[in-house]
């Protein structure tokens, strides 16, 4: 059983103990509920004290176990919950560390409630598209209050204990030893009666119809895509306006609803991702890690900038090298407008600026860099560029410092070649801008030793991104994929498409932006230097002109006032533009291909299965270690919206036949050799099974 049962003196404690974080899965729950019977059929036993075992309370109900018999299985979760309610004898959480979800839920039901300080609070179901189903909706109000526990159902968010230690959520703060603090509070109140139960708190909100019309139009506006959210909002109004009972109905028809949803199962399957990404099976969690006191960058542009934000954002000094004076003055002028826009928003306190800003020195000299830990170099993407910064790296830096490379194509194998350490060496794709987005690709060479690859990963933690490794090709993983998209939308305008329509349908997906839109923002000039590079050392390769064609007219995008759409000064409106549309036009004449109306639907398809398409040839090659990395890339780098769960579990949820039937018909028409199945997805959309 996962829980452990003990008497101490005349009070019973029960212990869960299922790590890591005590999630209530069968077996717990079954333990808790005997340890509850034992102790009540026990006349020596004058209370009970329930708590958590190692580093939680319990971080709620096992999510592996949902859609799953599991669930249910008796006892359930309401069950227990139930059972210790209606005990004859007291009960006292004793909460510590985490007490999340089913696990605060549980809480809630005991008679009584202590809490170590710095215990995290939460009821963080709404960030799974669920809702708390255990009661927490129709109790966290009667102990918090409704403002207080709506924003924490609404916002999942974790409150420390000690901020809740002054509402009747906690009947006391423990400092010191918290089971000590348990048993000597069960013992005062072991023949207190009646047993005070949550349920029985009376709730009250001036103005409730207001309050509620108010939150529904705040959260509904945030809520895009999110069915949960809003329904937390009706279990919190049915908790003021219902008897218990019936607010428990309404609270478990809306949990029953959501659990089925896709939006919900999409952000399961994006919290499971999001740590099965950080695990490398031939590189144990335990491989020893080299020290990171000290990084370098190597290039102070907007990307070396960023970097380096990275490492001052998390206490560890960074030195940034440039070629001259210029460059390196105008790189930290940059760093410093970036940390005063976040201090002018209060994001950033004076002394955190300050911090920050000593953390990063600025020189001209490798010398400088050479006792650094870690070295990013950050310069201009091309290959003889990479060779003298690496050659020189390679000079300088001391034994032992990881060498590594910000290349977003380039082969990482090459660039290793360049020193007499290739195993120091290593990829760390950051996604602009750096000092923001949460992903960087770890490129792992073939000559990178395991110890540097386990250092980055954890490194990658402390500074708060989520890596994914990928193996070595051009364009490693999102790249390479991104590559697909922009192709079919280039011919979706060959072939009767505008930049608005394709946009428009890609936004309507969820996508926070269009692949056109998209390239005005990022620069469209950036894939015109990548598809020259390709020209050149592919001559067969085929892109659409249109966007070569788009380039040619200075058409780099915002930074140049003008894209693939029309902007004006000061606003960053796209507006359809009669030039560039013209150019689409006439380039389809040009070229012979008659336009023709193009359907939303073939528009979705074509981009998103050429993502799914090109995916499935990297999990061939072994380039991404599982599909749900590939999730994880596309959701953290690239705008994949999170309510489908990324590429690969949105084929899923399409059907991987369905998906394959539909590049059958795209391979009948033009340029359909881009649109043959790799063989894991035939093989998989055969055999009836998924990606993820
Ligand atoms: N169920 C299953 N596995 C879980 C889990 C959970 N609730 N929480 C964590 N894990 C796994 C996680 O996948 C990882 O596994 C390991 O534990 C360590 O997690 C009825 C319906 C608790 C703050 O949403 O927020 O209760 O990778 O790396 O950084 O109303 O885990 O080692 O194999 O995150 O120390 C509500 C989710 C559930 C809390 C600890 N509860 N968990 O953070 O460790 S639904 C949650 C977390 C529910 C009821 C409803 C965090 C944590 P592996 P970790 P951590």
């Amino acid at each position: 059983m996962s829980a452990d049962y003990e008497v101490k003196g005349v009070v019973a404690v029960i212990t869960m103990n299922n790590p890591p974080v005590n999630g209530l899965g069968h077996a717990t729950r079954s333990g808790i509920f005997a340890g509850v019977q034992k102790a009540l059929a026990d006349e020596a036993v004058t209370a009970i004290v329930l708590t958590g075992a190692g580093r939680a309370f319990s971080g709620g109900a096992d999510i592996k176990e949902f859609n799953t018999p599991k669930t249910f299985a008796e006892p359930h979760l309401l069950q227990v919950i139930e059972a210790i309610e209606k005990a004859a004898k007291p009960v006292v959480a004793a909460v510590h560390s985490v007490a999340m979800g089913g696990g605060l839920e549980l809480a809630l039901g005991c008679h009584y409630r202590v809490a170590a300080p710095g215990a995290q609070i939460a009821l963080p179901e709404v960030k799974l598209g669920l809702l708390p189903g255990a009661g927490g909706t129709q109790r966290l109000p009667r102990v918090v209050g409704v403002e207080t526990a709506l924003t924490m159902i609404v916002t999942g968010n974790p409150v420390p204990a000690e901020k809740l230690a002054e509402t009747k959520l906690f009947d006391r703060m423990i400092a010191g030893d918290l089971l000590a603090g348990a048993l000597a509070f069960a013992a005062e109140i072991a023949a207190r009666r009646p047993l005070p139960k949550v349920r029985d708190v009376k709730i009250e909100l001036a103005d409730r119809e207001a309050f509620f019309k108010a939150a529904r139009a705040t959260v509904g506006a945030a809520a895009k895509h999110f069915p949960a959210p809003l329904k937390c909002v009706d279990c919190v109004e049915a908790a003021v306006t219902l008897p218990f009972e019936e607010g428990m109905k309404v609270e478990r028809d809306a949990f029953l609803m959501l659990v089925q949803t896709t939006e919900s199962k999409a952000l399961r399957h994006y919290f499971f991702s999001e740590r099965a990404a950080a695990k490398i099976p031939d590189v144990p969690e335990d491989t020893p890690k080299r020290p990171i006191a000290t990084a370098a960058v190597v290039g102070a542009g907007t990307m070396g900038g960023g970097i380096a934000m990275n490492f001052a954002n998390a206490g560890i000094p960074v030195t940034v090298l440039e070629v001259n004076q210029e460059a390196l003055d105008r790189g930290l002028a940059t760093v410093r407008k970036n940390y005063e826009n976040s201090l002018k928003k209060g994001r950033l306190t004076q002394e955190k600026f300050d911090q920050r800003m000593g953390l990063i020195l600025g020189t001209l000299s490798y010398e400088r860099l050479k006792d650094a830990d870690i070295v990013i170099e950050a310069v201009f993407e091309e290959m003889g560029v990479k060779e003298k910064v690496f050659k020189k790296l390679d000079e300088v830096m001391k034994p032992g410092a990881i060498l590594a490379s910000n290349t977003s194509t380039l082969d990482v194998n090459r660039i290793a070649g360049f020193t007499r350490r290739p195993e120091d060496v290593i990829g760390t794709h950051f996604f602009s801008p750096a000092n923001v987005m949460r992903l960087v690709e770890v490129v792992r060479g073939e000559k990178t030793a395991k110890d540097v690859l386990a250092t980055v990963m954890a490194l990658a933690k402390k500074i708060r991104k989520i890596a994914v490794v990928s193996g070595v090709c051009d364009g490693f993983i999102g790249n390479r994929m991104i590559e697909q998209y922009a192709r079919q939308a280039g011919f979706l305008l060959e072939e009767g498409c505008l930049p608005e329509q394709v946009d428009r349908v890609m936004e309507e997906f969820g996508f926070a932006m269009g692949p056109f839109r998209m390239g005005d923002l990022a620069g469209n000039d950036v894939g015109w230097y990548i598809r020259k590079r390709r020209y050149a050392e592919q001559p067969d390769v085929i892109y659409s002109k249109t966007a070569d064609l788009l380039c040619e007219m200075g058409r780099f995008g915002q930074k140049t006032g003008a894209g693939w759409y029309d902007y004006k000064p000061g606003d960053r409106t796209a507006y359809p533009s009669e030039a560039v549309n013209t150019m689409i036009v006439n380039h389809s004449r040009e070229i012979g291909v008659e336009r023709r109306a193009v359907g939303d639907q073939e528009i979705l398809e074509r981009l998103v299965y050429a993502l799914v398409n090109e995916a499935a040839y990297i999990l061939e090659e072994k380039i991404a270690q599982r599909a749900s990395d590939i999730d994880i890339i596309y959701i953290t780098g690239y705008g994949f919206p999170l309510h489908r769960g990324g590429p690969m579990f949105y084929a899923d949820t399409v059907g991987l036949a369905q998906v394959v039937a539909a590049m059958e018909r795209y391979a009948k028409g033009r340029h359909g050799r881009f649109w043959k199945p790799a063989p894991l997805l035939a093989r998989l959309a055969g055999e009836g099974k998924t990606f993820t």
